[in-house]
């Protein structure tokens, strides 16, 4: 549940992009960083990177947003790990988290990956006692520009197939085609969220 700090008027929102490794999660955040148009409003993107020059650990990008009810909100982005090893700082990055931009690669041999990463989002969530229909979450059906690409239609029955299917993009991450549009779309649900179901407030 998104944090309320009555002190400072300020709403904070934790929205993880989670999905398989190469996937194009650290290009999201990279976009919403060079095209927030307000410098003031975006803070520096922080790359904990191992000695490889593979981003390893998390991507993490605060971005001040609208103002609802005099609170300042300020979103926090993060990515995580994809590779299977790093499940631990998975968990870690996912605890406190209010929403997910679910990042798949749309290409025909990543299918098992994004399915596999997803169950494990899922597992991570339950270790974390949080559930799929408490936590607001977005697909990016990413890579629409390669030639060897899954269709839409596949894509959806794999991975958004619930009783209540949510919100998906077709995406060019590279080319920050569809990034917005779903940053915008998990940022408004969690805003009617917050409207409807009041946050936890810390002081
Ligand atoms: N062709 C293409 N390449 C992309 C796209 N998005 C990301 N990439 C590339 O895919 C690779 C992995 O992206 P990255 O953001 O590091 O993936 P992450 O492991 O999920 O963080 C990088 O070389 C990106 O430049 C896209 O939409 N199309
Ligand atoms: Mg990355």
């Amino acid at each position: 549940m998104a944090i309320i700090n009555q002190a400072t008027k300020e709403l904070q929102v934790k929205v993880v992009y989670y999905g398989p490794g190469k996937g194009g999660k650290t290009t999201n955040l990279e976009q919403v960083h060079s095209n927030v148009q307000n410098v003031r409003e975006r803070g520096k993107l922080v790359s904990l990177a191992t000695s490889s020059d593979r981003t390893l650990f998390f991507d993490f990008l605060p971005v001040e947003a609208m103002a609802i009810k005099g609170f300042k909100t300020k979103f926090q982005l993060y990515t995580v790990p994809g590779q299977v090893i790093y499940n631990t700082t998975r968990q870690l990055v996912l605890r406190g988290v209010d929403g997910i931009v679910f990042v798949a690669d749309s290409q025909y041999d990543k299918m098992a990956e994004n399915v596999e990463s997803f169950q494990n989002l899922e597992d991570n969530l339950k270790t974390l006692r949080l559930n799929f229909p408490d936590i607001p979450y977005v697909l990016q059906y990413n890579k629409r520009d390669l030639p060897n690409i899954a269709p839409i239609e596949y894509m959806e029955f794999l991975l958004n197939n619930r009783e209540v299917q949510v919100p998906s993009f077709p995406s060019v991450a590279s080319k920050c085609e569809g990034v917005f549009e779903a940053l915008n779309m998990i940022t408004r649900l969690l805003l009617n969220k917050f409207i409807n179901e009041g946050a936890r407030k810390t002081s």
